[in-house]
């Protein structure tokens, strides 16, 4: 990279700020010259905190007034969850970096009340114990295991959750990303943590990914040797499962996968809001290695292919394309199945409960 400062875009909230200052600490260790400025911002999702997210609507809620000052050019690069990005991307925005995904499971965490039994599980609840959770992923797979409890929705950041949970006596447990509470040095709170039998995870749950855009070729090459070969293909399948099932980050689908012996397998899982309806489907592909490419092989491409919105010039483009068309092959078995309807008429609940606030 030349001397000039990297702006970086990022949220407000402390998860979002530790998350920016990881990434830029790792991008400080490729190359100790550059240096970064950060710019927060508050997007819609920060300011509307009391209404579900799946019932706001928006699909880039937590993105769209940085996606702006990128377009502007005010800023360079985002750093995200990259759970809440978009499953498409406006096309002169990309995801330019992928980095090693933390554990990407959900996790319960207890009521203080509950501390004198800390191997309780969401099994062992009593009857009734409201486990708060605003995501309908998550309502809908537990609700299907565990008709004994009930569930309410919980909103604000996780200093929010946290402080919501401890403060009063609303919720038994609630349910958050492994991820998020690591990176703010909560894991002792994780009482259980939710294995794929019991919930599947998030699509790209757990992993920070860096936006930038498409025609700035000098800062990909630079990103993109954040690239971890694991995650990224693993996201490649999970986001592109997403997009043909056209759901948002606020359907109710699941998903699990592996990167093992260059075999890739992903499962996707669609659910009915409550639970009653559950398709799943797991596929496996033989990727071809290497996997990643020698150096020089890079600087040859001037304009680069996109898979699932995400560019990789670093990274074997056949092994991308086939981690694509598995996320693509997993979704088409699946509408085969009746995801199509089950999409839809979650999509319509969710709707016209957002109506009725
Ligand atoms: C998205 C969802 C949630 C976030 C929906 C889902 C959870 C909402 C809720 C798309 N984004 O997971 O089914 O529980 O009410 C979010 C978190 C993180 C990124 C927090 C969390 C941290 C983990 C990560 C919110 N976005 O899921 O507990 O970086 O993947």
């Amino acid at each position: 990279m030349d001397s000039k400062t990297i702006k970086v875009g990022s949220r407000k909230s402390q998860l979002a700020m530790i998350q920016t200052e990881a990434v830029i600490a790792k991008l400080k260790e490729l190359d100790p010259a550059a240096t970064f400025d950060i710019l927060t911002m508050e997007t819609i999702g920060d300011q509307i905190q009391n209404v579900a997210l799946s019932q706001i609507g928006e699909s880039n809620l937590f993105t769209k007034e940085l996606e702006v000052a990128l377009a502007d050019g005010r800023i360079d690069m985002i750093v995200h969850s990259l759970k809440d990005l978009p499953s498409t991307l406006p096309p002169e925005m990309a995801i330019t970096a992928v980095c090693e995904r933390e554990d990407p499971h959900d996790a319960m965490v207890l009521h203080p009340k509950h501390a004198g039994n800390p191997s309780a599980t969401l099994e062992s609840l009593p009857p009734g114990s409201v486990i708060g959770t605003s995501s309908v992923r998550r309502v809908a797979q537990l609700k299907r295991k565990y008709p004994h409890l009930q569930f309410q929705d919980i909103r604000g950041n996780l200093n929010t959750r946290l402080r919501k949970l401890d403060e009063a006596d609303t919720y038994s447990a609630i349910i958050l990303a492994v991820a998020g509470l690591k990176r703010m040095g909560w894991g002792d709170r994780i009482s259980q943590i939710l294995t794929p039998d019991i919930s599947l995870y998030a699509v790209s749950q757990g992993a920070l990914a860096v936006e930038t855009k498409t025609n700035n070729q000098q800062l990909i090459k630079f990103i993109s040797q954040l690239h971890h070969p694991e995650t990224l293909l693993r996201c490649v399948a999970e986001r592109a499962l997403l997009r043909a099932l056209s759901g948002g980050c606020s359907a109710p689908v699941g998903t699990h996968s592996i990167l093992e012996n260059n075999q890739l397998s992903l499962t996707g899982a669609v659910l009915s809001l409550d639970g009653s309806q559950y398709l799943t489907e797991t596929q496996t592909v033989t990727l071809s290695t290497p996997i990643v490419l020698p150096k020089e092989s890079m600087d040859q491409s001037t304009s680069y292919q996109m898979y699932s919105s995400i560019i990789a010039p670093n990274i074997s483009q056949d092994a991308l394309k086939a981690a694509e068309d598995l996320g693509i092959s997993v979704a088409t078995k699946l509408h085969e199945n009746g995801a199509t309807e089950i999409l839809a008429k979650a999509k319509e609940e969710n709707d016209s409960k957002a109506e009725k606030k």
